[in-house]
């Protein structure tokens, strides 16, 4: 049996582990995490308990959503999406927004549902950060960004003021990006990568400045 008022993540790996950590700083009980993979294949989901897999978001006698928070915490944007959308049509519900409480959020920016914030990450004044969005440990989202629903700011990435990042796009550890750019929907731009030009969607863009190339597999960052 699972408390009200506790959290559950859906997902167990890596990213899980952070999430714990930050959902636990700002005052959430983790009762553990589902997860389609049994516990023994998730990677490092620690001392998480395994709960289950995602259809137990629904109490399997009565057919009625358990009724517990819960906050998809997996990398990968399209399988973020996937099981937040599987979520909701179980429960109901659109997922919890994790911030670390030592994150910096301006009061004038908005954070949408599902999304994370990471330890020391910084949104800045007029920022939107979309639907299942990650700003990652140490990112900073400066002022009138928008990141789009499920994307990926990863630790230590900067978004100079006004950028406009698109949908399931990924920027990667470290990136930079210059003022005013706009990045397209699913577009990746590599670790360390510093953008000084737009990012056509579903374009894979590395190094300095950022140049596209057409074959290389995305990684987490
Ligand atoms: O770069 C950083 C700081 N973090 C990365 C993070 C953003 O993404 C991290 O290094 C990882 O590369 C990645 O973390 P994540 O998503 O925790 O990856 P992994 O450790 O591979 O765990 C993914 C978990 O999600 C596994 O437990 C999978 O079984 C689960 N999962 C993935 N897709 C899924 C699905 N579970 C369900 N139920 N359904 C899915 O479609």
């Amino acid at each position: 049996m699972i408390a009200r008022g506790a959290l559950i993540l859906l997902g167990g790996g890596g990213h899980a582990c952070v999430v714990t950590d930050a959902a636990t700083a700002s005052g959430w009980s983790v009762a553990g995490f589902l997860d389609d993979r049994s516990a023994a294949d998730t990677t490092a989901a620690r001392d998480l308990r395994h709960l289950g897999r995602i259809e137990d978001l629904v109490d399997a006698e009565g057919g009625e959503p358990i009724g517990v928070e819960f906050h998809v915490a997996i990398g990968d944007p399209t399988s973020r999406r996937h099981v937040l959308e599987r979520a909701r049509v179980l429960t109901g519900r659109g997922g919890t927004t994790i911030v670390h409480p030592s994150a910096i959020i301006s009061p004038s920016a908005v954070v949408a549902d599902a999304a994370f914030i990471g330890p020391l990450a910084v949104v800045n004044a007029g920022a939107r950060i979309g639907r299942g969005a990650i700003v990652n440990s140490g990112a900073i989202v400066e002022h009138d960004c928008v990141v789009g629903a499920f994307s990926h700011v990863a630790p230590g990435a900067i978004l100079a003021g006004s950028v406009r990042v698109g949908a399931a796009v990924l920027v990667g550890v470290g990136a930079t990006v210059r003022p005013g750019i706009t990045i397209g929907d699913e577009a990746v731009l590599g670790a360390g990568a510093v953008a000084v030009t737009d990012i056509p969607t579903r374009c894979r863009a590395f190094g300095v400045p950022a140049r596209p190339r057409t074959t290389v597999a995305q990684g987490p960052g």
